[in-house]
């Protein structure tokens, strides 16, 4: 299982408008020899945003200042897992400090909790067959692997179904759900067809190999907000389970499909390095 090195320098969270604001919320410019905090960047300056559209909600933190809102950081507090897969990570002035370094922007963004916010990506993946057979890519003569990738709602990029863990959930509950809300439509579905799609990705769900924990280079992150996942590739060899599932986007998903893996895809976030990790485990074509 990987993690990111803490040398790891984001880009996605860096030097662009914040997703949401239609450009009205600019980060600050952090050139990349400025992003850790320990470099001295005096006139590091930005503004502070925090979108309506989280305050108040049932799985949103309060201001800091609110009062009766007394987080504890760097622990799983009451039922909210305020722990960071990096580590400790440093409060300064009462807000957490993103472990990655600068963002250009402080607030929470639009994510519910300051410091970590938990989500579970799952990786479900097929080899690419025509008529039974496994297709071999012509430059490599590798096999090629196909995984189902849905299309966000909110920036109409590909990647994979995954989504926030809620509180006091456990990951498998958390994969399993974000699968068939954003991948097989769950959410419009009958008690019935809901408990046919889930006996359908029981076996292959239950065999799932974690590939990474960590950080993630998420455009929604903040200085004191950031995303952090448990990614799970979940195989299924020979194509008979999910790989013959009727895929139907749901939730914050316009689209799903099956896509083949190549080092080229251009995903949300840093969701294609743990593609190249689950390539690297089957072997197959990247
Ligand atoms: C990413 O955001 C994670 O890797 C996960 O795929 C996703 C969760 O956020 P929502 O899809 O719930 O917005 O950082």
């Amino acid at each position: 299982m990987k993690t990111m090195a803490k040398q790891f320098l984001h880009v996605k969270c860096r030097n662009s408008a914040y997703p949401g604001t239609d450009g009205q919320i600019i980060r600050a410019f952090v050139p990349d020899h400025q992003v850790c905090w320990t470099t001295f960047f005096p006139l590091y300056n930005p503004v502070t945003y925090t979108s309506p559209s989280v305050i108040g909600k049932p799985w949103a933190d309060f201001h800091l200042d609110a009062i009766n809102f007394k987080p504890i950081w760097n622990i799983i507090d009451g039922k909210i897992n305020r722990v960071s897969y990096s580590g400790q990570y440093k409060i300064q002035n009462g807000y957490p400090l993103n472990p990655y370094g600068r963002t250009g922007i402080k607030g929470r963004g639009v994510l519910g909790r300051w410091g970590p916010n938990h989500a579970a990506d799952p990786i479900v993946t097929r080899w690419k067959k025509i008529h039974s057979q496994q297709i071999l890519h012509t430059d490599t003569g590798q096999p090629v692997l196909q995984f189902i990738a849905i299309q966000r709602k909110d920036s109409r990029e590909w990647a994979i179904p995954g989504g926030m863990v809620d509180s006091g959930e456990v990951i498998t509950s958390t994969l399993k759900r974000e699968f068939m809300e954003e991948a097989l439509n769950s959410l419009e579905k009958t008690e019935e067809n809901i408990a046919k799609a889930k006996s359908e990705i029981e076996d292959i769900f239950k065999n799932g190999v974690e590939v990474y924990r960590g950080y993630v280079d998420d455009p929604r992150n903040t200085d004191n907000s950031w995303m952090e996942t448990v990614a799970m590739h979940f195989h299924d060899e020979k194509g008979d389970h999910v790989g013959k599932l009727n895929l139907h986007a749901g939730d914050d998903a316009i689209g799903v499909k099956w896509i083949d893996l190549n080092r080229n895809l251009k995903l949300f976030a840093s969701h294609i390095s743990y593609l190249e990790l689950v390539a690297l485990r089957l072997n197959c074509h990247w």
